[in-house]
């Protein structure tokens, strides 16, 4: 029988799935990941059309997050770049003009909530007095583009001492007025997860996500939320808003 692809983006959310594999993920299943054949198979999907298709994937993407959670190394580091390899301008989406009303630094304060002891709202200024870093890493967009960035502020890891959130806890879920994801715990505790408050050592521009965003060079972009404005810890998987549409959940290595 043959089988044919009916979807225009069959090909790109394949591929996405792919991507969301890491190294040995990837050679365990080898190019069977790719082959429509082991995909029907494993999924019990005929894809015949853009239903099952779509059906098929999200059973694949479902079995990469447990294949991934599994495989996760909490020591790999994602790789850096030097400051001349910054791409310029660094690109961005999803900013839109109401982003520009937003609140000053004065009133600014980022709730936290839920497995946390410390329930206090943050400022920026007492954000910014915890310990600082910055890394020059790449950000990857399933939509197709990449590039590289650097991004400051405080080691996630540190932040979540500082609130003496339970890190026995199984995720970290982000609120933000238009969007919403969640990761978990062990990407959180990644030495490279940062709350940023700085682009290129300024102030994180409206574009790239101010007054913070989360910066997680080993995940995918729709995992690195920007406009947060409440940290919540919780062991209920919190989903996202492209999660939730299908996205693989991990979304990274
Ligand atoms: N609040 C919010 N954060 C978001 C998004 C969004 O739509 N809203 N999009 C995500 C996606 S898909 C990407 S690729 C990156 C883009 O980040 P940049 O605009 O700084 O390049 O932001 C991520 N964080
Ligand atoms: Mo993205």
């Amino acid at each position: 029988m043959q089988r044919k692809f009916f979807s225009p983006h069959a090909k790109e959310i394949v591929s996405d799935v792919y991507r969301g594999l890491d190294a040995p993920a990837r050679r365990m299943f080898g190019k069977k990941v790719l082959s429509l054949g082991a995909i029907s198979m494993l999924s019990g999907c005929t894809l015949s059309d853009d239903d099952s298709i779509e059906k098929a994937l999200m059973v694949m993407s479902r079995f990469n997050d447990r294949f991934q959670g599994w495989l996760f190394d909490p020591d790999k580091m994602a790789p850096t770049y030097s400051e001349e390899m910054i791409t310029k301008p660094f690109p961005f989406n999803a900013y839109y003009e109401e982003h520009e009303i937003r609140p000053s630094p004065t009133n600014f304060k980022l709730k936290v909530s839920g497995l946390v002891r410390g329930k206090k709202d943050w400022t920026l200024l007492e954000l910014g007095s915890l310990p600082q870093t910055s890394q020059v890493t790449r950000h990857i967009c399933v939509e197709g583009w990449s590039a590289v960035g650097k991004w400051g502020g405080v080691r996630f890891s540190d932040f979540l001492a500082s609130i003496e959130a339970d890190t026995t806890a199984r995720y970290v879920g982000f609120r933000c007025h238009d969007y919403h994801t969640s990761i978990d715990m062990q990407t959180a505790l990644h030495a490279q997860t940062l709350l940023t408050l700085t682009y290129a050592d300024e102030t994180l521009p409206a574009k790239y996500g101010y007054p913070l965003k989360l910066r997680i060079p080993t995940k995918l972009g729709y995992k690195n939320p920007k406009y947060i404005q409440e940290v919540f810890v919780t062991n209920i998987n919190p989903g996202g808003f492209w999660e939730d549409q299908g996205y693989n959940w991990f979304g990274g290595s």
